[in-house]
């Protein structure tokens, strides 16, 4: 019963085999049992049903571990008969008023917080082999990482020196003896456990396989190790995952936050953070007292930095001519040869320097020379990577079992095509290949009939492009060598003004170029009037997510 009323939740997302099927009232009963005493946080609309169902499975587990049954991370008849049984007070934490209430905001937090308003921290182990930070570094950034949370909250943090801290930090590879072993470099970054009253409350755990660096634009593509650690003690504090755009508990790493010392909470987190622990009397600045006693006992020294020589064999990213384009999660991603860069939401570019694929996607061949095109595809969330004859899919950074297969699966020709992307007007994923292009449907894993067709149907675009993505106003641009064009909304002709500079627009760099005035590619100012009308079926899957894209959309083209 004791081990029962233990809550312990990871505040990461766990990789576990899928469930067989179970019967929906038996999913739904578990569900709410789960959500009512906290093992289970929010749905998160913007992460999808996947890692809902992921989710579900990992705090299954969990609730499985405390009370002491088998981990399958299956609602068996145990499982239920257990969450059947009477509890202890856990209810009152999570009153369903106040639940429903919450789960408005986009922030989430398990209900669950430290009792007391001044935490402990220390550092037990270091990174092994970080060149980046030494141990006073590190400690400092993990002062500001806390400071920041004590900045927006009556809380305050003291670095101890004993073993029993509250928020033990440990850098720490594979198995740990946690139950939650590492996955190496890319992937899973670090884990945080949530308050309460068991040994591992409020640790934060970071993967040693990772480069840790901070407020660096490094070349090596390395993870900020403040960002990272501002989302985990988010997490030590009783913070879930949010779905707000600027939230740092966001379940993605969104790249560097920059100077640890400019940094202030975003908004999201600020309410967040606040609904557990009260807001902040004074604002920080507003204390002598308090700001003598958070002043950092240990000097901040600037990054040591790799000097940063581009490389002969790296690529060039303002030559462009990219093989693939893809956005992901809202992130555009640019691959050449076994490279690639990355544009954060924010437009910016995580580092000028190209990062090695296979040290952030895991799971294509180390020989692979190139990749043709990659999507994230609309049903589940999934990455599919094309190459040559082949294709794999992802979840996450990491590649699933039992790939790659071949293309044909599509109904592609099996020697590789050009570009694929999701076109916002009617969900449904496109495959181009010289002059043609087909339209696959993903619910029904099928072609739709009547395919190929001309890519000359999109008036004023090349052939053999190189790439095509659609932006998430329901724009979309095509990418050839180092030009792009613009079709707006449902637009089957290219804006004008197009082709334009990709170097220039998308990648940062000053270069000599013909075309009309500095544009940015978010901008809409050329845009034209659709012409078409609606005749694509739309599913209720897609049109949920058709009405966040397109709002302005007033017409869908009928002739694709
Ligand atoms: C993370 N987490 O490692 C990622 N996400 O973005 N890799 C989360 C931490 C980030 C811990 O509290 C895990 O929530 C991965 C994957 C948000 C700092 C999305 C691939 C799982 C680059
Ligand atoms: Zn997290
Ligand atoms: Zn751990």
């Amino acid at each position: 019963m004791v081990a029962e009323c233990i809550i312990l939740l990871m505040g990461c997302i766990v990789l576990v085999i899928p469930a067989p099927s179970l019967r929906a009232k038996d999913i739904s009963k578990g569900v709410d049992w789960l959500t009512r005493y906290g093992y289970l946080p929010a749905p998160d609309p913007l992460t999808g049903r996947l890692q809902t169902q992921e989710g579900l499975i990992s705090a299954i587990k969990t609730m499985q571990r405390f009370a002491g049954l088998k981990e399958t991370g299956v609602l068996d008849k145990t499982t239920l008969e257990m969450m059947q049984k009477p509890r202890c007070s856990l209810p009152d934490i999570i009153g369903t008023a106040e639940w429903m209430r919450r789960r408005r905001k986009r922030y989430a937090h398990t209900g669950i917080a430290w009792k007391k308003k001044t935490l402990t921290w220390k550092v037990r182990t270091f990174p092994k082999n970080n060149t980046h930070l030494d141990s006073n570094n590190l400690r400092t950034l993990m002062y500001y990482a806390l400071k920041v949370w004590g900045d927006a909250t009556q809380l305050t943090f003291h670095e101890g020196n004993t073993v029993d801290a509250d928020i033990m930090i440990d850098f720490s590879r594979s198995y740990h003896d946690d139950g939650y072993p590492f996955d190496g470099p890319g992937g899973t970054l670090a884990h945080a456990f949530f308050p309460g009253d068991y040994a591992a409350a409020g640790d934060a755990h970071f993967d040693d396989d990772e480069t840790w660096s901070y407020n660096t634009h490094s070349p090596d593509y390395s993870t900020d190790l403040f960002a990272v650690a501002v989302h985990e003690f988010g997490h030590s504090l009783g913070l879930a995952h949010s779905s707000a755009e600027n939230s740092i508990m966001k379940p993605y790493y969104q790249g560097s936050v920059g100077n640890p010392l400019d940094y202030h909470l975003p908004l999201d987190d600020v309410y967040g953070i606040e609904q557990l622990y009260g807001k902040k009397l004074q604002s920080p600045g507003d204390t002598p007292t308090a700001k003598t006693t958070v002043q950092p006992r240990i000097p901040f020294s600037p990054p040591q930095r790799t000097p940063q020589q581009p490389s002969p064999n790296l690529p060039d990213r303002c030559k462009a001519n990219f093989d693939a384009v893809a956005n992901i999660r809202g992130e555009v991603f640019f691959f050449k040869g076994k490279y690639f860069w990355r544009l954060e939401r924010s437009r910016n570019l995580i580092s000028f320097n190209a990062a090695q694929i296979n040290n952030f996607w895991q799971g294509l061949p180390a020989r692979l020379s190139r990749l043709d095109t990659v999507y994230e595809r609309m049903t589940d969330s999934k990455i599919v990577f094309f190459s040559g004859s082949k294709y794999w899919v992802f979840k996450d950074t990491k590649a699933e079992d039992g790939y790659p297969r071949p293309i044909t699966d599509f109904g592609l020709p099996s020697d590789g095509i050009d570009a694929a992307f999701i076109w916002g007007h009617n969900g449904k994923t496109y495959f181009f290949k010289d002059s043609q292009f087909w339209r696959y449907d993903e619910s029904s894993r099928r072609m739709d009939s009547g395919y190929p067709k001309e890519i000359s149907l999109w008036k004023g675009l090349p052939p053999n492009f190189d790439d095509v993505i659609s932006w998430s106003n329901g724009d979309t641009y095509f990418f050839k060598d180092d030009r792009y064009w613009h079709f707006s909304g449902g637009n089957i002709e290219a804006s004008s003004g197009y082709p334009k500079s990709v170097a220039r627009d998308w990648m940062y760099c000053t270069v000599a170029v013909t075309d009309a005035p500095k544009s940015n590619p978010k901008a809409r100012s050329d845009d034209k009037e659709c012409t078409c009308s609606i005749k694509d079926h739309a599913s209720n899957l897609f049109l949920s997510r058709i009405l966040v894209l397109s709002l302005a959309v007033t017409a869908i083209c009928c002739k694709f």
